[in-house]
């Protein structure tokens, strides 16, 4: 589990753990230490992964492992690899903020050396020391942008002066971090058809949500929760400023049409991409949400159920901050995860308020 301290990665890290895999978690602390350059911190109090690990341990009964250290250091990873052996790489260690990767050259360059050296060491650890291994790599929705065309799964069939093919959907990404994923995409694309790796890259949709089955067994479990301008998604946003008081922050007209999901959706996504393999070769890709939602229709949905809870919700727009379409036209398809069996936990008044409790 790459970046198993992160976000995503530490509930992922004991759903799979619970489930019955052995789980060794790989991190840096690099968003920790984000966190603490720009003075955000996580809402929730969470614990150091140690402590985490202990309080795993006394709650399940299980084994984490952790090993410390930083995927853009080649020797680390080839150590790594040489000493875990996996079956399975649930690789989520990379920078994943859009506004960081924004803030200036040297965040961009940040965000896309760690991203693609980490990567890359990942893809040539695997060659030598695991090459039958799975990669699944959490890639997002953010690669294919707003084209004026539906979005296919990773691939489109292209006619073309009397000759057809399916080749990579065109990328259009609207930010540093999002190009850095699809340098990503290439690379593993390519090593797979090169060195016959295996890989599924989950292109995910943004994620809210922080309390799963795990998570909720001790608070000591419990996920990071980022709510300032630079590490917090939309919902997750509109949820803590409708709590507060503070006027819900859609950016511009509000059109940016994105795929959401569930944090317990991710984890379900990753283990059935885990225990459904891509085959030898194969380059996968799944588009990992379950609905699509406008960020204006998002927040009105906050402002309603919130004013029905007695908060003082209110969306107000405000200039945008980033360079996107705000009005667009948005069709993503996502029915392979459905095919594998994902049941998804859609957004309904009871999760908003659920969220906003
Ligand atoms: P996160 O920052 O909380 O987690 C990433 C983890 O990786 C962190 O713990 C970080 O310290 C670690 N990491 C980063 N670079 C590393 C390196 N060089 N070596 C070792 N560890 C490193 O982010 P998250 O929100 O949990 O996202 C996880 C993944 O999912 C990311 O790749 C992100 O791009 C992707 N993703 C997230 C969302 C979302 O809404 N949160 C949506 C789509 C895709
Ligand atoms: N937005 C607002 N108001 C806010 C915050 C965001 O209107 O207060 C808008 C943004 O302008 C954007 C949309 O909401 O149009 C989504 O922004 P976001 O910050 O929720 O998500 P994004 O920057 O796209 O990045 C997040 C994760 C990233 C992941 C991506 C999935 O941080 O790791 O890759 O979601 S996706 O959006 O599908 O590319």
């Amino acid at each position: 589990m790459l970046g198993g301290d992160g976000y995503l990665g530490w509930p992922t890290a004991m759903h799979l753990s619970a489930a019955g895999h052995e789980v060794t978690v790989v991190d840096n602390f690099l968003r920790r230490a984000m966190a603490t350059e720009l003075g955000a911190d996580s809402l929730t109090p969470i614990q150091s992964l140690q402590e985490r690990i202990r309080a795993w341990k006394a709650v399940s009964g299980r084994n984490i492992d952790a090993v410390i250290g930083d995927l853009t250091d080649p020797y680390f990873v080839d150590q790594v690899f040489k000493e875990v052996r996996p079956d399975g790489i649930v690789h989520y260690g990379e920078q994943p903020s859009a506004p960081y990767s924004m803030i200036d050259r040297k965040h961009a360059v940040l965000t896309q050396r760690n991203n693609v050296e980490g990567t890359l060491n990942v893809l040539f650890a695997m060659r030598d020391f695991a090459s039958d291994a799975h990669l699944m790599k959490l890639g997002t929705m953010g690669e294919y942008g707003t084209p004026d065309i539906d979005i296919e799964e990773g691939f489109i069939e292209i006619n073309h002066k009397g000759r057809s093919d399916v080749l990579p959907y065109p990328k259009l990404p609207g930010s540093m971090y999002h190009l850095s994923k699809v340098h990503d995409s290439h690379n593993i694309h390519f090593a797979c058809r090169v060195w016959n790796l295996r890989a599924t890259d989950l292109n995910q949709g943004v994620v809210y949500g922080i309390r799963t089955d795990e998570t909720d067994l001790d608070e000591r479990l419990c996920t990071r929760f980022d709510y300032d301008e630079v590490f917090g998604t939309a919902l997750n946003r509109f949820c803590v400023q409708a709590v507060v008081g503070y006027p819900l922050t859609v950016y511009g007209k509000g059109g940016q049409t994105r795929g959401f999901l569930n944090i317990v959706d991710t984890i379900q996504c990753v283990r059935l991409a885990l225990e459904n393999p891509a085959s030898a070769g194969e380059f996968r890709v799944f588009n990992q949400f379950t609905e699509q939602f406008s960020v204006r229709d998002l927040a009105l949905h906050v402002e309603r159920v919130g004013e029905g809870l007695g908060l003082n919700a209110e969306v107000k727009g405000v200039q945008d901050p980033r360079i996107e379409a705000e009005e667009h036209y948005y069709n993503a398809a996502h029915t392979k995860l459905l095919e594998l069996g994902l049941k998804p936990h859609l957004l309904d008044d009871d999760v908003v308020a659920h969220l906003l409790q």
